[in-house]
């Protein structure tokens, strides 16, 4: 029985997420069903979204620039398949997080019940992998955050983060005669620059090292012409801290947390004697610089205009986004069998050709959707779908019509098919 407290507020029995369920408590629960849809949507296994490809683009870079000593194997750990609803400990109390901290409130946090929430950023999976071993690893997913929503802000949107821990050697390089570089001091103070626990030279390279890995990937990802600049900051789990921003639709845009990991994590996940550093990318702003996407809601669009632009591309290519209409698309199909013997490949480039120049401007996209042979007739069929589309005002069926049917028209002239 559901008895609702207050008016209209939507409360499951339970959530099914990731192969587990979760029971839930109305007192905690604050999850939509619109939030429910966005779970399910995967943008990151989707190859025709472009934030597939960043996440693509940037493993290949990590792979390629951090490797073993040997150069021959990459040192980054990818994980991908976390599952997406993580404790309050993971979220919260494993990294330090105050209990008074607003990122706790539910007005902040998505919750199933008083253990249990959607993640709101990949450095919940930090502690339970360190703990069981993974000294360098990336987490690549969707995280969940009951922000405000604007061009920078979803309230699901997809980072990456990156760990990194040195023992003194792969700190320090392997020790010379009178260079003694050591990780730890004991009775050091806290300063801006580094915690209690840390050498002062330790805490240096960490930071030097940190930052430079995030800048060489800023320099693969926008080359020389971007603007970037860093900004202190603060996080619970790390010191010191920092924010990259980069340039971008004439303001600077925060695009990554990131800073010296607080060894007090490292000690309750087991590995106390190592140092490290830690990084949270938000993805959908990188891609937003990268590809010119000047909205974030665009990352969602089930619009083949949109996805059109980013479908078999590669994470090498250079891309820049042309924005859609803001109109709707209506699409046709034509069909026919194409004369006996008539070159196939040679019929497709044709028939692009001849919809392009008859459909103009209404045309934005053709594509072959069915293609079969008939042996008993010795005869091809191909099927074109056809999406039109105005920049300029609502096409009516009855206009697309006329096109279409010229179009029609031109094949049965040119190519004397036989429509079907
Ligand atoms: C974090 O989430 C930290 N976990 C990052 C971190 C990791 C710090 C490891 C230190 C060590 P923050 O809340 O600032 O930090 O988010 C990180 C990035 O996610 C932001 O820089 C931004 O690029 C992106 N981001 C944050 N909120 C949103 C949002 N609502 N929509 C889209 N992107 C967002
Ligand atoms: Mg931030």
């Amino acid at each position: 029985s559901t008895k609702p407290t207050s008016a209209q507020k939507w409360v499951p029995e339970k959530l099914e997420l990731d192969g587990k369920t979760y029971i839930s408590e109305e007192k905690y629960w604050n999850i939509s069903p619109n939030l429910i849809k966005l779970t399910e949507r995967r943008l990151l296994f989707d190859e025709a979204n472009p934030l597939n490809l960043l996440k693509r683009r940037i493993v290949n870079h990590m792979h390629k620039k951090h490797r073993k000593p040997g150069n021959r194997s990459p040192i980054f750990a990818v994980c991908e398949d976390q599952r997406r609803i993580v404790s309050v400990f993971e979220n919260f109390d494993s990294l330090l997080t105050p209990l008074d901290h607003v990122s706790r409130r539910t007005s902040d946090t998505y919750y199933v019940n008083r253990e249990y929430c959607l993640r709101a950023h990949t450095s919940a999976h930090q502690h339970s992998l360190i703990k069981q071993g993974f000294d360098n690893f990336l987490v690549v997913g969707d995280v969940y955050r009951r922000d405000e929503i604007d061009r920078n802000h979803f309230p699901c949107f997809h980072q990456m983060e990156g760990v990194r821990l040195y023992s003194a050697d792969e700190l320090f390089g392997t020790p010379q005669p009178g260079k003694d570089f050591k990780l730890f001091e004991t009775n050091g103070e806290r300063t801006k620059e580094k915690q209690e626990f840390h050498a002062f030279d330790a805490a240096k390279v960490l930071e030097l090292k940190l930052k430079e890995t995030l800048e060489d990937l800023c320099r693969e990802l926008f080359g020389e012409k971007a603007q970037m600049r860093w900004v202190d900051a603060y996080f619970p789990f790390t010191h010191p801290s920092f924010e990259l921003e980069v340039f971008f639709g004439e303001k600077w845009l925060e695009v990554l947390g990131c800073g010296v990991i607080e060894q007090k994590l490292l000690e309750s996940a087991g590995a106390g004697s190592k140092v490290g550093w830690a990084f949270g990318l938000g993805l959908e702003r990188l891609a937003m610089v990268l590809y010119g996407i000047p909205d974030i809601r665009l990352f969602w669009s089930t619009d083949t205009g949109f996805l059109h632009q980013f479908q078999g591309k590669q994470p090498g290519d250079s891309i820049q986004y042309v924005p859609i209409s803001v109109h709707p698309q209506l699409y046709m199909d034509i069909s026919f069998w194409l004369p006996e013997n008539h070159d196939s490949t040679h019929m497709k480039s044709d028939a692009y050709d001849l919809i392009r120049n008859i459909g103009g401007d209404l045309v934005e996209q053709v594509e072959i959707i069915d293609e079969f042979y008939n042996p008993k007739t010795n005869l091809t069929s191909h099927c074109y779908r056809i999406i039109y589309r105005s920049n300029e005002r609502v096409l009516t069926k009855e206009e697309v019509n006329v096109v279409h049917g010229k179009i029609t028209e031109e094949f049965i002239r040119l190519y004397n098919v036989k429509i079907r």
